[in-house]
């Protein structure tokens, strides 16, 4: 378990607002007393894992902390269940029996509930209460993540073998190939390329793939998307700019890649800053490039803070001086908005979408 779980924590900055947010600031010692609770309750964790195996759990409880807080600060308990939800999955595919989880979940609850004040504790109390009601439901494998009976579901399930099996040229050749003979770019992009990303997310959750696989999937679909790049850029431009980013610390580019190219492809100037990009630049290309649009992605569920906090920051910024010719418009996107539809109105946007076709008819329809 803990090697993986502690996969989990790689490169995930601290949540947003981290400075005044109670239970963050409390992290390392709400994670000490759960794992010190487990320890002292079951003593098979003791003689599983070992002295070593505590300083992993720990670990481990930070993250669930991160996590909890992040609900927490948006008020939302949907977003800690489907934590637990993945959670879960996770765990079992690393053979750690269910049950654990649940107990410390619980015991989590009682640990942070003892160290923040009452509205807070109220908010922790339904976080921790969603995730432990619905867990006993939850499932403990997901189906794949290319339906059968979806468009292209044919060339998916090819790319994700070649992919899978290692040979760049074999995956590019069969979707430069398909382009060639007709199919939408726009298609390759959300028939192919997402749903065979999102199945190569579930092989790493379920344990049949490494990290490594995730890198060379990633790697080799941006390179087939570069080669589709002389097309992309063909539409006629509509005198509209929008500028697409991930937030500070998110590393998942390819989404936000998308939906750059889809306002590209709708005619749009775009200015695509890709992963990690610190906010203070954020706010200054908006106001360079005049942009009307600002497309936000966060994919890990600790980021959603970084999202409220960079939105505040360009409004604040903005306030007195919108940059173009139209009021700016904030968009954003990814794996926790789509999970969690109403999220995108806490972190303070105007909009979402949960893709990017969806996106850019969202963005033009004013
Ligand atoms: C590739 C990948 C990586 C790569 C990313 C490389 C790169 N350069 O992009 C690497 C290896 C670095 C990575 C790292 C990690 N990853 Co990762 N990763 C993925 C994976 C497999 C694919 C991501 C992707 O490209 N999806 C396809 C795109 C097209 O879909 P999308 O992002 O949802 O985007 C669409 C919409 O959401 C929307 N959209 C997106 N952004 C925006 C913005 C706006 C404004 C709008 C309107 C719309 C919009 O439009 C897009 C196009 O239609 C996902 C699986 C998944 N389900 O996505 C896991 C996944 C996201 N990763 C996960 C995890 C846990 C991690 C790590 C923590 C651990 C690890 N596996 O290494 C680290 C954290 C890194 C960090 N700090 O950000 C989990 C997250 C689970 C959770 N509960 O938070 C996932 C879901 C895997 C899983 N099933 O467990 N990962």
């Amino acid at each position: 378990m803990l090697e993986t779980v502690r996969a989990v924590s790689g490169g995930v900055r601290p949540a947003g607002n981290s400075a005044g947010n109670p239970i963050v600031a409390r992290r390392e010692d709400i994670a000490r007393a759960v794992v010190a609770i487990q320890f002292e309750r079951w003593p098979a964790l003791y003689a599983r894992y070992g002295e070593a195996g505590r300083d992993k759990c720990v670990e481990d409880l930070r993250y669930h902390v991160l996590y909890l807080a992040e609900a927490v600060a948006a008020g939302s308990p949907d977003l800690f269940r489907e934590y637990a939800a993945w959670v879960k999955i996770l765990f079992s595919n690393l053979g750690i029996p269910v049950e654990e989880l649940g107990e410390s979940l619980e015991i989590l609850r009682d640990v942070v509930v003892a160290r923040v004040d009452a509205p807070t504790a109220e908010r922790v109390r339904a976080c921790i209460g969603a995730a432990l009601t619905a867990l006993p439901d939850m499932p403990v494998e997901l189906p794949c993540l290319i339906e059968d009976d979806a468009p292209f579901a044919d060339v998916a399930r090819d790319y994700l073998g070649a992919l899978l099996a290692g040979d760049r040229r074999r995956a590019s050749a069969l979707v430069l190939d398909r382009v060639e003979g007709g199919m939408a770019v726009r298609d390759a992009y959300l028939h192919v390329f997402q749903p065979c990303l999102r199945e190569v997310g579930r092989l790493w959750q379920t344990g049949a793939i490494s990290v490594a696989h995730e890198h060379f999937a990633t790697a080799a679909t941006q390179g087939v998307m570069s080669m589709l790049y002389p097309r992309i850029f063909a539409a006629e431009r509509c005198n509209r700019s929008m500028i697409a980013t991930c937030v500070s610390g998110e590393l998942h580019e390819i989404g936000i890649r998308m939906v750059a190219d889809f306002f590209e492809m709708a005619g749009w100037d775009t200015y695509y800053l890709g992963a990690n990009t610190p906010a203070r630049s954020i706010v200054r290309a908006v106001e360079e490039r005049g942009a009307s649009v600002l497309a936000i992605s966060a994919t890990i569920t600790a980021h959603v803070g970084a999202v409220a906090d960079l939105i505040a920051a360009v409004r604040a910024d903005l306030a007195d001086r919108p940059p173009g010719n139209r009021p700016l418009r904030i968009l954003v996107g990814g794996y926790p908005f789509n999970l969690v539809p109403d999220l995108w109105r806490t972190v303070g946007a105007d909009g979402f979408a949960s893709s990017a076709a969806d996106a850019v008819a969202i963005a033009s329809a004013d």
